[in-house]
């Protein structure tokens, strides 16, 4: 046996001279140290051995394997390094400081749209929030008052998974959550991807994304909301706006209103994005319902509280001249890629 073992090692050193790339290291460990390799095949010899030999055959053929598994192991460890540098003073170098001609990606429209918004009311003193995408039914319809068969819960159609859940169909669904997580006064703004099942057509998608914002503090009123809709509203257009109220109904809000905005575009003087209206119907708001903010653990005999829900494909669509919001999930980048943060 020590015989054979002497052969073998001889063998695979033989063998481990000639190879020349790492990746024939394994074709010899099978060879040798495999189901069938040479050492194993020892192995199975070992029935033969008389007993009282039977321990120092055992551990010579333990030595032989660990032995060989080294070799090999040094040997493709050598020649892993050798093709390492091999590559790297190769020709083929690959100069990771040059330009990438043209091929940088960019923010998405409504991304930029987003960012900006978010500044803006950060330099307010407002924290930004993130939402669930999916929801609780509690969370999207019950705690913003919109219990079951309330037929407002008819206007957001949604998809339903079979746990009971929702696809959010408004970013109001995380005002619960983030009444109960702040200490008061709460400013926080929350954008999100929405999801409604809707008749698809240039204003509307399936898939969409809205940003709520929520401020709660004491005798918070009409006026705080219009403040700082209109602050928002002039750094995003550069100019300052004009909005107005008309009467909405949320079962979140009372009072509920619809924003408009005098068209920033032809100052009111009537263009095709105000469809010569003048004005630009652009965010559902309100003052938050009573028992929205109890839902929420606040008292609505202490505080008060304002909510709007702004549609940020809208106002990319405004902001960049986009007149159908299904270029927006399109991934079309030949349109996307032309708008830059800083325009
Ligand atoms: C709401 O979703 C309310 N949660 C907004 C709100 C928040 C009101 C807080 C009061 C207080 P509404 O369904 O109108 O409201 O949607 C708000 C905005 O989201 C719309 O003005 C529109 O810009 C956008 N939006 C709604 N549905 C779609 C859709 N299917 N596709 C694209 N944008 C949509």
């Amino acid at each position: 046996m020590k015989e054979k073992i002497k052969e073998i090692m001889e063998l695979v050193k033989q063998k481990l001279n000639s190879i020349k790339k790492s990746a024939e290291g394994q074709a010899l460990r099978v060879e040798f140290l495999g189901k069938s390799g040479k050492i194993t095949e020892l192995f199975r010899l070992m029935k033969e051995v008389p007993a009282d030999k039977k321990q120092e055959v055992g551990q010579i053929l333990n030595n032989a394997k660990q032995d060989i598994e080294e070799l090999i192991s040094n040997k493709e460890k050598t020649l892993q390094e050798e093709e390492l540098n091999a590559e790297l003073n190769s020709a083929e170098k690959i100069d990771i400081t040059l330009p990438t001609p043209n091929c940088t990606g960019s923010l998405h429209p409504r991304t930029i749209v987003q960012k900006r918004i978010e500044d803006v009311f950060m330099s307010m003193g407002f924290v930004v929030e993130d939402g669930n995408e999916v929801e609780t039914e509690y969370n999207n319809f019950t705690a913003v008052n919109v219990p079951e068969n309330h037929p407002a819960r008819d206007m957001q159609d949604t998809f339903w998974l079979d746990n009971g859940q929702v696809l959010k169909t408004h970013t109001s669904a995380a005002q619960n959550r983030i009444l109960k997580k702040h200490t008061l006064p709460i400013r926080a703004i929350f954008p999100g991807r929405c999801f409604r099942n809707e008749d698809l057509d240039a204003g509307h998608e399936n898939t969409f994304f809205q940003l709520e914002g929520v401020i709660v503090d004491k005798d918070v009123s009409v006026g705080n909301l219009i403040y700082f809709m209109k602050e928002m509203l002039s750094k995003i257009f550069k100019k300052e706006v004009e909005v107005r109220l008309r009467p909405g109904f949320f079962p979140f809000t009372e009072p509920s209103f619809e924003m408009d905005v005098r068209c920033p575009f032809c100052d009111g003087k009537g263009c095709p994005t105000c469809k010569q209206g003048g004005w630009i119907e652009l965010c559902p708001c309100g003052m938050i319902h009573p028992q929205v903010l109890r839902n929420g653990g606040i008292d609505p005999e202490k505080y008060s509280g304002c909510a709007f829900g702004l549609g940020l494909d809208r106002m990319a669509m405004l902001t960049f001249g986009i007149n159908d919001i299904r270029e927006l999930n399109s991934g079309n980048l030949k349109l996307l890629k032309q708008f830059k943060p800083e325009e």
